[in-house]
């Protein structure tokens, strides 16, 4: 009986580093869930776990932790796995790029709001600015803008060819779950950042822009001066879960906050008289955000009749 911490899963096997500082290749019981999480993944990095080693040499997770939080995504819209993308983080950075591939704001926002279900802080990283033309780079400056006064701390970078040290100290100290689509250069950013080949990157595919999968499994990386980063595969799409529909807008902050004037206190902002939160789309609400907010409405709407 031991306990460690997991630091990688590949899905069949899960790579546990133990209090003594060995890294274990462990399996995984088919009865291990955590009540009330119905997920494609059972144990997730950043789980503390308890381990048993067997007299045939392998070893076993027989418990998880209780976790202090932890970052979920709805595979698809329609499915009904989820997949836990890590737990007991501090923080959630999200890289995105305007272009190289598009990453919709519609993405951005569902990733913001489940950080905020799961009170989970959050940054926005824009990545490859390199790339941008005037047009493009006009967008990166109102989305900056926009989510900056929302309150992410947000940045532009250029993870493959410019000096980032500066941005270093935004992970020291902490654990961050890196996420973001295929392609927008996670891995990129996590060998700039900590080391020469800490992990895999790869050419984006030209004919479509789009990312190719190329890290294929969670893992996390420890950096020298303390702290850790766990990068993750690339995700298409980000559905969220378990949102009562007078709950979805709790997790966009100035929603929340302007709703707090309207008549009704479980008002979902689609028409109801007094809505004080529907006149400010377009004026103190940004449009993208109030059509990420109705996307997860809708999402909120679905699961009932499932
Ligand atoms: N022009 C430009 N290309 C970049 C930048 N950052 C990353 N790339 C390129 O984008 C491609 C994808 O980068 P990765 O780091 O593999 O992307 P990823 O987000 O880890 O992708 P997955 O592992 O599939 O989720 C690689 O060809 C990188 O060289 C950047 O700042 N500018
Ligand atoms: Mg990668
Ligand atoms: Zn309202």
């Amino acid at each position: 009986m031991d306990n460690g911490l997991v630091i990688k899963s590949t899905g069949s096997t899960i790579g546990v580093q133990t209090s003594d500082g060995r890294s274990v290749d462990c399996h995984i019981k088919g009865n291990l869930r955590i009540a009330g999480i119905r997920s494609t993944n059972p144990v997730a990095v950043g789980d503390r776990v308890s381990i048993e080693t067997q007299t045939d040499g392998t070893t076993w997770i027989t418990a998880i932790q209780p976790r202090q939080n932890y970052i979920i995504r709805r595979s698809t819209n329609l499915s009904k796995q989820s997949h836990i993308l890590a737990a007991n983080i501090d923080r959630v950075a999200l890289l995105v790029t305007i272009n190289h591939p598009v990453t919709s704001t519609t993405f951005i926002d569902r990733l913001l709001a489940t950080a905020e279900a799961y009170s989970v802080p959050a940054m926005l990283l824009f990545n490859k600015v390199d790339l941008l033309d005037e047009c493009e780079m006009q967008q990166l400056t109102e989305l900056i803008n926009l989510y900056t006064q929302l309150g992410y701390p947000s940045f532009a970078i250029s993870a493959k060819y410019d000096d980032i040290d500066s941005l270093k100290h935004e992970f020291i100290g902490k654990t961050t779950l890196l996420s973001g689509n295929s392609g927008v250069g996670k891995s990129t950013l996590l060998n700039a950042l900590f080391g020469e080949t800490m992990t895999r990157t790869a050419d984006i595919s030209r004919a479509h822009d789009k990312g190719m999968h190329t890290t294929t499994f969670s893992e996390m990386y420890f950096l020298p001066e303390g702290g850790a980063i766990i990068d993750t595969p690339g995700v298409k799409g980000f559905g969220t879960l378990d949102m009562q529909k007078e709950e979805v807008g709790h997790y966009f902050r100035e929603i929340f906050a302007q709703s707090r004037q309207c008549r009704y206190s479980n008002c979902i902002h689609c028409g109801e008289p007094g809505c004080a939160v529907l006149p400010e789309v377009g004026q103190s609400i940004a449009i993208s955000r109030f059509d990420s907010y109705l996307s997860i409405l809708n999402d909120a709407t679905e699961e009932k009749y499932r």
